[in-house]
């Protein structure tokens, strides 16, 4: 199965992405993570985009796209894949459709993970206290919202369009969310 997990900064996209590689035995694909790698290896790469994340700013579509159709060819992908965090806006949904289309692995499903805002905040301010990453400040939490609402939240639309889109209520206990998510997943 190859599913798109959609959903704001906080909406809990990376937590149930790893749970759902754990439970069906997929790959799980953070673009934030590849970017984060490439920060920490200091590559080429990761020094442009250290900018645009720290700023909440989406890193350019060419470079993110590089990444990903790298990481699409290692060999766990055969068995699926969940995509967290791609795609951001509506460049990156084309150039998705296009690329999948080129390895013949098109999406089965897309996912969109609702939260309110206040929780996200909550969410978010907590993990800037616990894993301390440059990005969950205040001001960079507020500018990341922004440019999910201007960029990102169109890109449900693309996928509602083509028939693949469910919505799941991403409040609630992680167990509870990812419960809801399974249901999403296998009704057809
Ligand atoms: P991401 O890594 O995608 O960061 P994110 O949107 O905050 O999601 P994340 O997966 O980390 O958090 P989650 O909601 O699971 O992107 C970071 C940056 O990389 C972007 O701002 C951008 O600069 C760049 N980037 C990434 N992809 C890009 C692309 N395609 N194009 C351009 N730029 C790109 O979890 C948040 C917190 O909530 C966690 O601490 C978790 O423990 C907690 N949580 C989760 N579920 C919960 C629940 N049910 N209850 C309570 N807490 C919960």
């Amino acid at each position: 199965m190859r599913i798109v997990l959609l959903g704001t900064p906080g909406s809990g996209k990376g937590t149930q992405a790893s749970l759902l590689r754990e439970r069906l035995g997929l790959a799980h694909i953070s673009t934030g993570e590849l970017l984060r790698d490439a920060v920490r290896r200091q590559t080429e790469l990761g020094l442009q985009a250290k900018a645009y994340m720290d700023a909440g700013e989406l890193v350019p579509d060419a470079l993110v796209l590089g990444l990903l159709e790298a990481r699409l060819g290692e060999s766990d992908v055969g068995n699926g894949f969940i995509l967290d965090g791609y795609p951001r806006n509506a460049a990156q949904a084309e150039a998705l459709d296009q690329l999948l289309a080129r390895i013949g692995q098109p999406i089965d499903r897309a996912v969109a993970l609702t939260v309110n805002e206040g929780e996200v905040v909550e969410r978010l301010t907590r993990r800037a206290v616990e894993e301390g990453r440059s990005d969950d400040s205040e001001d960079v939490i507020r500018n990341r919202m922004r440019v999910y609402a201007e960029q990102t939240a169109p890109v449900a639309a693309h996928f509602e369009a083509t028939g693949h889109l469910r919505e799941v209520d991403g409040m609630g206990s992680v167990d509870e969310v990812s419960q809801r998510l399974l249901d999403a997943l296998d009704d057809g």
